[in-house]
């Protein structure tokens, strides 16, 4: 540890299975994770901040398998390449100082390594696992853990398995990890306790099979060919090997461990409270002091996933609205105990509220004014009034506040203290009128201080959102001037008084407002366009018609000679077509939405010849054009059926 340093702290998210398929919900946590980094480092400590990726599998086995590559190839492609995993966290700004692949050559020997360790203290047997398996979970049920019959994580259909496997004694640590979860303040928030509890501690907890033998792409037992590690035993122990656990890459245990806190959604904290501490528990190794788990995002109510379109890609989203104020809505809209609503209009609501009115507002005002009437330099001097003790005050209180609700993980509690201080900075410009101040030799001394006041108000603001919204703090910062020093978490002491100075400049808006209907359209057509079609044809119809009664429908190839819209009807075209018979045949055709007339003059068609003539519009039709009907996202469809020209007029189709 450095001498300046608070102290160590390390931090971790869930490593990802790299699919296809990352979406702003992946995201939400490492953004939560990287911004606790972040606020550790303000305020001094030596973080280390820990994410990654998890490769192995039976999922990515066969995921491989359907792409026609190896499963290397494939989580190589999903990682390293373009818009993979990597290039997802350098767009969302995570300032991670370590990644961890799971198929990196030191993590694999040191799961083996642990892996035999566990068998040889006992702790790890071999039997034979007879139960359910549910393969996008990589999780083993037994029949009475099922919910009607499926995964209780995911709902999903699992699979008979029976295999000779090695057994984590997982039973053994019941009674300790219970205690570790009732009486301490491991797991959090504490309302997941009671669900790990009564759900899967209380029920009885099993031995864990940890070793399959059905695949390959996972870890080797090396003292047992055919056999590959679980898993998610693998998964776990990468919060150590990346730290240098059993390996010699690194040298940062001592440093390191027992991490402070490991972020997880919620579906993973049974992974993460119960059978993490127990195998570390079996190898007499310190417990992290605390697992977070936080909600859900669900996009418009559903669960979030890309085939939803790409509204939820955080490309998609970044592009159109900033990295930052993507960061922000999602730290500052839902609590990350709980599970939360995404819907567009929330995002943009947010945007134009917080960031657009309040903040970028109070932001463009301040250094407007201050270049208008002091040419961006607010030197020493100045007059204070009780208004400004107000300001100070509160700023004390939200900084005391802030860093309460941080070290909480209530990083939408943070977010709302800093905006208490800017709605007050902002009511402080109307109630001190500096435009009118400005009018006045006499009351310069006082603007001056009004103008001071409301620069340090930002700056501190600036220095608790820089956590959520890093470069936006960054860039605010620099319009006012702020020196290194006063960029610190210790800077937070409010000084406004007359030795405070200030060069401030002005810049184009941080935060510009957005039209709301318009981009909400605009979303909504992306999200159409990304999606994929929902196709619908007619039902099948049940009733019969008997051959004969079929035979008999007269089909003929028709040659389109003219075709014109009928007056005042919005549906119909008046056909004229050549059927071989040496007289032009009339049908009349509703499709008028479908085609304009001028397209389909010369055409081949299909037409059914023997049907009574009708009238439509007072003219006759004899006869009906063939069409295929169906719908596309519940829109009509319709397509003239059109057949080779060399076909000649009247012959007879059958
Ligand atoms: O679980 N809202 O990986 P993963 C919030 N490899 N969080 C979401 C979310 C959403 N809509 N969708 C996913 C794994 N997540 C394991 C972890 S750790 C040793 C191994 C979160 O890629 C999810 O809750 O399926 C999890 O915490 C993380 O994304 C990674 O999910």
């Amino acid at each position: 540890m450095c001498e300046k340093c608070k102290g160590n702290y390390y931090i971790t998210t869930p490593i990802y299975y790299p699919s296809a398929n990352l979406h702003i919900g992946h995201a939400y946590c490492t953004v939560a994770t990287d911004t606790m980094a972040r606020f550790k480092r303000l305020q001094g400590y030596n973080v280390k901040f820990l994410t990654g990726t998890d490769e192995h599998g039976q999922k990515i086995e066969d995921k491989a398998k359907e792409a026609g590559v190896t499963p290397q190839q494939f989580v190589d492609n999903i990682v390293l390449g373009e818009k993979g995993v990597l290039d997802l966290w350098k767009l969302m700004n995570i300032s991670y100082d370590r990644f961890i692949r799971t198929t990196d050559d030191y993590h694999v020997a040191a799961i083996q390594k642990i892996f035999k360790k566990m068998y040889d203290n006992g702790d790890i047997y071999k039997g034979t696992y007879k139960g359910k398996y549910c393969k996008p979970c990589e999780s083993f049920w037994t029949e009475s853990q099922l919910v009607n019959g499926k995964c209780p994580d995911c709902g999903r259909d699992v699979q008979d398995a029976e295999e000779e496997a090695y057994f984590f004694k997982l039973s053994k640590y019941a009674d300790r990890v219970q205690d570790l979860l009732e009486n301490t303040d491991f797991l959090q928030p504490r309302s997941r306790v009671n669900e790990m509890v009564n759900n899967f501690i209380k029920p009885g907890l099993e031995d864990l099979c940890v070793s399959r033998t059905s695949f390959t792409w996972g870890v080797p037992v090396d003292f047992d060919p055919g056999h590959v590690v679980y898993v998610w035993i693998d998964a776990l122990f990468n919060y150590m090997t990346a730290l240098g656990f059993e390996n010699d890459k690194y040298d940062d245990l001592n440093n390191f461990w027992p991490a402070d806190v490991h972020f997880v959604g919620k579906e993973i904290v049974r992974f993460h409270s119960i059978i993490w501490p127990a195998m570390l528990m079996s190898l007499d190794l310190p417990l992290p002091k605390k697992v977070y788990g936080h909600g859900w995002l669900n996009f418009n109510g559903e669960k979030m996933s890309k085939s939803r379109g790409n509204v939820v890609d955080p490309y998609v989203l970044s592009e159109r609205f900033g990295v930052d104020a993507l960061r922000f809505f999602l730290l500052r809209t839902f609590p990350f105990g709980s599970d939360g609503n995404f819907t567009n209009e929330l995002l943009i609501s947010t945007i134009n509220v917080d960031l657009a009115n309040d903040l970028g507002n109070l932001v463009s005002r301040t250094t407007a004014m201050s270049q208008k009437y002091f040419g961006g330099e607010l030197g020493k001097g100045g007059e204070s009034a009780e208004l400004d003790n107000e300001l100070k005050a509160l700023a004390t209180e939200v900084f005391a506040n802030y860093e309460k609700q941080m070290e909480a993980f209530q990083f939408s509690n943070a977010l709302a203290e800093v905006f208490r201080l800017i709605g007050r900075a902002n009511k402080y410009i109307d109630e001190t009128t500096p435009w009118i101040l400005a009018k006045s030799e006499d009351t310069q001394p006082r603007l001056l201080t009004v103008m001071k006041n409301l620069c340090e108000c930002i700056r501190i603001s600036a220095i608790l959102v820089s956590p959520m919204m890093p470069d936006s703090a960054e860039k605010i910062l620099n319009l006012l001037g702020v020196p290194a020093e006063g960029r610190t978490w210790d800077a937070q002491c409010y000084c406004a008084d007359s030795e405070a100075t200030w060069k401030t400049s002005t810049g184009a808006p941080l935060f510009p407002r957005i039209d709301v209907e318009k981009e909400l359209a605009a979303l909504e057509e992306l999200s159409k366009a990304s999606q994929e079609p929902v196709v619908e044809i007619e039902p099948y119809s049940d009733e019969k018609v008997d051959f004969d009664t079929f035979c008999k429908s007269d089909f003929r190839a028709v040659k389109v000679k003219d075709c014109k819209n009928v007056k005042k009807s919005e549906k119909l075209l008046q056909f004229t077509l050549d059927d071989g018979s040496g007289t032009d045949r009339q049908i009349l055709s509703g499709i008028a939405k479908f085609y304009k007339p001028e397209e389909l003059i010369g055409k081949t068609l299909v037409a059914v010849t023997n049907l009574p003539p009708r009238k439509m519009m007072g003219r006759e039709s004899c006869g009906m054009l063939i069409s295929a009907v169906h719908t596309v996202n519940g829109e009509e469809k319709l397509n003239l059926l059109m057949i080779d020209d060399a076909i000649p007029a009247g012959a007879k189709l059958c």
